[in-house]
């Protein structure tokens, strides 16, 4: 297939934005249907917490993880403190609305929450799609309807970073055909992925998805021929569409580079096309995105060496004053051998393991107890046997 073609055998990663309603959902469950009836099952993420159904069966669901209600609940505090930076996207209520409002709090904090704390697990994430890497030629990633919930939190740019640094990766951008025939709608709509383009420092695909209903070929003419687009904006006469005309001079370099593909997420239509888009971007990626990421990649590598270097080096502090064993005695030096990283980091460890350490723990108090206790026994041993003999001999 096209990962194959382009001469890759890690798995390509499909990110899917575009905003609410576009048809995302729909177009992973067509991409996963299609892939399954090519022989190559897709590898599956669903990160919208707040998705009600899936269409599609997920290897990795965000909602297994982090529950998005229990998020409105229990984080509060931090979610009020979110809602309250992004107060002015926050104009979504999606059906959790009424309980979500018992805590007074809006869903674009607990979806933005959730995506945070699954982030802190993405290294996790990361490893089951190495497993699959022979299983699978694609991953698809089905995103909130939010989408600037994703594309401006932090946990986004981590996500996207951490696929983009191992394995090639792509956004495809789905946008509704259907709700795109005014050319200032379209204008914006296009502004808005150039700025997702711009973010995601991606590959880029947009899908104009819903072409059973209208045709993409108006909008591929808008975007190819600027007289044809004028044309249309001369038919609206508003403030808008002034700024509209200047804005598409500004976006003529964005069009030309960019891949289009007209989809149906519903009657499966365009499927061919969209991965031989997806496989000239996965050629873009290897050739001009490939080494900005290892450079990224090698760069967090040191950062978090060097992280580590300087815990161990607090914690060294830290213990300084204390004698190691092994250590000379009394003189509270720290021994390369007796304190090295092996034997700290050993000592950390997963909750279950910490019971019988500190059964350990017991164990060894008692022996050193010991250990001090034997001179002195030794001692009394010694005088009740000088104080027998004595008392013998007289
Ligand atoms: N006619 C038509 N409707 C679609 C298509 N793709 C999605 N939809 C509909 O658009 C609505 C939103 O789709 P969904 O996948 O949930 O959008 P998301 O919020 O971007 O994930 C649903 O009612 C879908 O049935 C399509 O290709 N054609
Ligand atoms: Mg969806």
């Amino acid at each position: 297939m096209a990962a194959a073609a382009a001469g890759v055998s890690s798995p390509v990663c499909i990110l899917v934005l575009g905003m609410a309603g576009s048809g995302k959902t729909a177009l992973v469950q067509r991409l996963t249907a299609y892939l399954h009836s090519k022989n190559s099952p897709p590898y599956v993420i669903n990160l919208d917490p707040a998705v009600h159904e899936l269409p599609f069966p997920a290897n990795i669901d965000i909602r297994d993880t982090v529950k998005y209600k229990e998020v409105m609940k229990q984080y509060p505090c931090l979610i009020r403190l979110i809602c309250w930076t992004a107060r002015t996207t926050n104009d979504h209520l999606g059906r959790e609305g009424v309980d979500l409002h018992r805590y007074g709090l809006g869903p674009n904090g607990g979806i933005m929450t959730s995506l945070n704390l699954f982030a802190t697990r993405f290294d996790q994430v990361m490893k089951f799609i190495e497993k699959r890497q022979s299983a699978s030629q694609y991953v698809l990633i089905d995103t909130p309807g939010q989408i600037e919930v994703f594309t401006w939190s932090a946990s986004g740019t981590i996500i996207t970073e951490a696929l983009a640094s191992s394995f090639p990766s792509l956004v495809v951008y789905v946008m509704d055909t259907s709700r795109s025939t005014n050319p200032v709608t379209f204008m914006s709509n296009m502004l808005y992925a150039c700025s997702i383009l711009y973010k995601t420092k991606l590959p880029f695909i947009v899908a104009m998805n819903k072409t059973d209903i209208i045709d993409h070929s108006f909008a591929v003419e808008w975007m190819q021929d600027f007289e044809v687009f004028q044309d249309a904006l001369n038919q609206e006469a508003s403030y808008a569409s002034n700024l509209t005309r200047s804005m598409s001079l500004v976006l003529d370099e964005f069009y030309s580079s960019l891949k289009v593909v007209g989809v149906s997420a519903i009657q499966g239509t365009g499927m061919e096309e969209f991965f031989e888009k997806v496989s000239s971007a996965v050629e873009e990626y290897e050739r001009e995105y490939r080494p900005e990421y290892e450079r990224l990649r090698k760069k967090m590598e040191r950062a978090e060496s060097q992280r580590q270097r300087e815990q161990l080096d607090r914690l060294q502090q830290d213990m300084g004053p204390v004698p190691m064993e092994n250590s000379p005695a009394g003189s509270g030096a720290t021994n390369e051998s007796t304190s090295g990283p092996s034997a700290l980091i050993l000592t950390r460890g997963t909750v279950e393991d910490e019971a019988p350490e500190s059964d350990t723990d017991d164990i060894d108090h008692q022996e050193t107890e010991e250990s001090h206790e034997e001179p002195s026994f030794r001692t009394f041993l010694q005088e009740a046997k000088q104080r027998y003999s004595a008392r013998s001999s007289h």
